[in-house]
C-alpha cells in the first residue's frame, strides 16, 4: 500500500470508534489529552525511558515532573517514575511490600478498590484480607485497626477516589494505624490525586477527610494518573514513593544498558508521557486544573439535579465528579443505553449506573442523556 492508501485505510477504523468530543463516552476515566499534547508527543515520539542514558533530556524532564508532582502532594523530597497508568502503579507499591517482607505479604484492602490490585495479587503471591466498607462507602477503620493489632500485617491500602463512587477513605486515620505498627501505608489516588488538590471550597463537604498525601507521616507512596484528570494522552500513570531508599525494594538489575538498575515493570517505556505532563502542568498550573475541577463538579452537580427531576435518585451525594445513579438492573440499562448511543458503566458494590463527568462532558449532553435514560424507564 502506498501512504496515501494507509492513512485512508486507518481512517476508516478511527471513524469506527467513539469520540470524547460527542460527549457520548460517560463511562470513563479518560478524556481527549490538553492540546498541546499532539506537538509534544511529535517531538518526543521515539524516546525511551527504559534506557535513560541515552534520552539524557527526557530523563531529567520525569525527574523534574516527579518533583513538580511531588510537591502537589507535599513531599519535595518524593521519587518515582511517569508509567504506563494506575495498575503499573500500583503494581509497583505492592511490589515494594512484597520485597520489604521479603515473604507471602499480608495486605488489607477495601472491598472497593480497582482490580488491577488482583492482577497484583495473582502475580505476586499476595495475601490480601478484603476490609469490608461503612455505610459510605469507605473502608471500615475500625476493622482495620482492630485486625492489624490482632494480626501480622505488612500493608494497608487506601483509596482517595474510588473508581465506581469517587470515594476517599480516611487516610487520615489509616495513617495513624501504620505509623502506630509500623506497617506500610499505599494511597491509590490514580483519578483523585488530580481532582482533591484542586477541589474549590464549595465543593468540600464537612463530614470528609480530604487529606490524603505525604504530608500524613505514614503515607509511604501514592498512585496519581496524569492520563485521567491530568490531562495527559494515554500513556501517563504515575507512582511516587516517600523517599529514595525504598527503590531498592524494586531494582533490578540491568548490566547492559546505561543506567544499571530498573525500577519499573515495563522496561522500553515512551517518554512522551513524561514530556507531556510536564508541558500540560507547567502550561496550566494549579489555577488551569482548578478550573477545570470546578467545570467538572458544577456539571456533577448539574447532572444530580437534571436526574432528580426525572424522579432517579444519586447513591450518594457526588464526591468528586462521579455520579451513581440508582438503577434496579444496571446491567439491562446500561445495554440499552449502548444500543441509543450512550456509553455509561456501571458499578458492582451497589445497582447503579456509573458516570464519570470528564472535561469532555458537557452540560449539553447531560441534557440529552438524562431525558434518554428517563425514556427507558417509562
Ligand atoms: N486505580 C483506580 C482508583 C482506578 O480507577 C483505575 C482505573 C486504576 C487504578 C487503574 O488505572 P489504569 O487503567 O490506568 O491502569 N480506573 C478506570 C476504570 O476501571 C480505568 C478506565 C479508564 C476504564 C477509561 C475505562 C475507560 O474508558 O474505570
Amino acid at each position: 500500500m502506498d501512504e496515501k492508501k494507509v492513512l485512508e485505510a486507518l481512517k476508516e477504523y478511527r471513524k469506527i470508534d467513539l469520540k470524547y468530543e460527542d460527549g457520548r463516552i460517560l463511562g470513563s476515566m479518560c478524556t481527549k489529552p490538553h492540546p498541546i499534547s499532539k506537538k509534544i508527543v511529535e517531538m518526543f515520539l521515539e524516546t525511551n525511558l527504559g534506557d535513560p542514558g541515552l534520552f539524557k533530556g527526557t530523563k531529567k524532564l520525569e525527574e523534574e515532573v516527579i518533583g513538580m508532582i511531588g510537591e502537589l502532594l507535599h513531599n519535595k523530597n518524593a521519587f518515582g517514575y511517569i508509567i504506563t497508568g494506575g495498575t503499573e502503579a500500583n503494581l509497583m507499591a505492592m511490589r515494594v511490600i512484597k520485597n520489604m517482607k521479603n515473604r507471602n505479604a499480608k495486605i488489607l484492602i477495601p472491598e472497593t478498590a480497582h482490580f488491577s490490585f488482583d492482577k497484583a495479587e495473582d502475580m505476586m503471591d499476595l495475601k490480601f484480607i478484603k476490609v469490608p466498607i461503612t455505610k459510605d462507602y469507605t473502608i471500615d477503620v475500625d476493622f482495620v485497626r482492630d485486625y492489624v493489632e490482632d494480626h501480622k500485617v505488612d500493608g494497608i491500602v487506601g483509596i482517595a477516589g474510588s473508581t465506581e463512587l469517587g470515594t476517599i477513605d480516611n487516610i487520615e486515620e489509616l495513617s495513624k494505624i501504620a505509623i502506630d505498627n509500623d506497617v506500610y501505608l499505599h494511597v491509590d489516588a490514580a483519578f483523585g490525586g488530580f481532582v482533591i488538590p484542586f477541589l474549590d471550597k464549595k465543593y468540600k463537604k464537612k463530614r470528609i477527610n480530604y487529606n490524603f498525601d505525604f504530608s500524613l507521616e505514614g503515607v509511604c507512596s501514592i498512585t496519581i494518573d496524569p492520563h485521567k484528570m491530568g490531562l495527559s494522552p494515554i500513556p501517563a500513570g504515575g507512582i511516587l514513593f516517600r523517599n529514595t531508599p525504598l527503590k531498592k525494594y524494586l531494582d533490578i538489575e540491568a548490566p547492559y544498558l546505561t543506567e544499571t538498575q530498573q525500577a519499573t515493570i515495563v522496561g522500553t517505556r515512551v517518554g512522551f508521557g513524561v514530556a507531556c505532563t510536564w508541558g500540560i502542568m507547567k502550561l496550566l498550573g494549579k489555577d488551569g486544573y482548578k478550573k477545570i475541577v470546578s467545570e467538572c463538579m458544577g456539571n456533577t452537580i448539574y447532572l444530580t439535579k437534571k436526574a432528580r427531576e426525572y424522579g432517579i435518585e444519586c447513591v450518594i451525594d457526588p464526591i468528586m465528579n462521579i455520579v451513581a445513579l440508582k438503577d434496579e438492573n444496571p446491567n439491562e440499562t446500561c445495554l440499552k443505553l449502548r444500543e441509543k448511543g450512550w456509553y455509561v458503566s456501571i458499578c458492582k458494590c451497589v445497582n447503579a449506573l456509573r458516570i464519570v463527568v470528564m472535561p469532555h462532558v458537557k452540560k449539553e449532553h447531560i441534557d440529552e442523556f438524562v431525558e434518554v435514560l428517563a425514556s427507558l424507564r417509562v
